[in-house]
């Protein structure tokens, strides 16, 4: 029987064991630039077969919040070299997730204060965190201005650049985040999309987006060195589908020829219930649908994963468990899942922003 403690090869990527650390927005970074704190964080937790970089912005159209790092500028990027190269030497490997969040974002954090980008002019009914003198501050996002269709290409275009940015920093490849209610999930879903031109309407407009960025990407990078996170009916960030089977059944069956590293599914509400009664899903015929179509990258299952339901999801064909939470407050996690536990309890206070504390002083196994 296969266990998270085996290896498994995604793609390009040979990953020594099953366990995958989640992205997970620290807001650590100022003015966008990695720390070496952070090159720290990553490296305690780099007995992980993949580490995923919390989200990290494109572009800086695509910043959402307060000190959440980029991949577009030479300091930023000289910060992840630290990061990648620290990684490596203790063994792990390590991907980033290119973001841009549309209109999960507000005016301070946007160049000239201009309004955030979004398929189409409709506020998201959500928070983001600004700092107001150093404390983090939970505020509205801002009204968003829908794009214009000449102005997606040069979107698509800092994917690719972000990509390229990524290999050369000395990342072992990328997620694309298209999940969670920002940009590529606002176009693909009908709650936040009503744009009547070529990305809008049908579900094959809406996924247009989605695509072109993956055939950006892969052309830019290779798709063994690309994942990719959906989040089919995740509430999070205000988004909402009328009809997510067709809709990502669609976007399966198009992934799969493209030589993905993997595929990163976030099974019911982002953080929260993995069963939405009144959104329901059916993952298996998801799956189906991408190897149907000829996809043969790794399947990774995320959502409040513990290791009895970890050891269940690769009985039934999953490759790879990505944990968020768990990796926050236990650095060793492998080791301790290996051994049963105990397992330390995150501390809600030092999430978001901060320095050491609640981030790099959690302690490993007899020490
Ligand atoms: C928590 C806080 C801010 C951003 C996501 C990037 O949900 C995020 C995020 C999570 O994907």
């Amino acid at each position: 029987m296969t266990t998270l403690f085996d290896p498994v090869t995604a793609g390009d990527l040979h990953l020594a064991n099953r366990i995958v650390m989640a992205p997970l927005t620290r807001n650590r970074a100022p003015d966008a630039i990695p720390t070496p704190l952070m090159a720290e964080y990553y490296t305690q937790r780099a007995s992980a077969g993949l580490l995923i970089t919390e989200a990290t912005a494109i572009c800086h159209e695509g910043q959402g919040y307060a000190d959440v790092p980029g991949l577009y500028g030479t300091e930023q990027l000289d910060g992840w070299k630290r990061v990648t190269q620290a990684v490596h030497h203790a063994g792990g490997k390590i991907v980033t997730q290119l973001w841009h969040v549309g209109r999960v974002s507000h005016v301070e954090l946007q160049p000239h204060f201009q309004k955030p980008v979004a398929p189409s002019a409709i506020r998201a009914n959500t928070k983001t965190v600004l700092l107001k003198d150093g404390v983090p501050t939970f505020v509205d996002t801002s009204e968003p201005r829908a794009l214009d269709a000449a102005e997606i290409p040069g979107i698509v275009q800092a994917y690719r650049h972000a990509a390229m940015n990524a290999i050369s920093a000395g990342f072992d490849g990328v997620e694309i985040h298209a999940a969670n209610g920002y940009l590529i999930d606002q176009f693909l879903k009908t709650g936040s999309n009503h744009r009547t031109d070529d990305y809008g309407g049908s579900i094959a407009n809406r996924a247009r987006l989605l695509l072109e960025v993956v055939a950006a990407v892969t052309d830019a990078i290779g798709g063994g060195r690309t994942g990719i996170r959906l989040s089919p009916v995740t509430p999070a960030n205000d988004v909402v589908d009328a009809d997510p089977q067709p809709l990502f059944e669609h976007v399966a069956h198009a992934l799969g020829r493209h030589g993905l590293a993997y595929v990163h599914v976030i099974e019911g509400a982002t953080g929260g219930p993995r069963d939405l009664p009144d959104r329901p899903f059916d993952y298996a015929a998801f799956k189906a649908a991408y190897r149907q179509a000829g996809g043969t990258g790794a399947w990774m299952v995320n959502n409040g994963y513990d290791l009895p339901l970890a050891q269940q999801a690769l009985a039934g064909g999953a490759d790879l468990v990505a944990f968020g939470r768990p990796y926050i407050a236990n650095p060793d996690l492998v080791a301790r899942l290996k051994a049963g536990g105990p397992f330390n309890t995150p501390d809600k206070m030092t999430l978001y922003g901060g320095g050491a504390q609640g981030y790099t002083d959690y302690p490993t196994l007899g020490g």
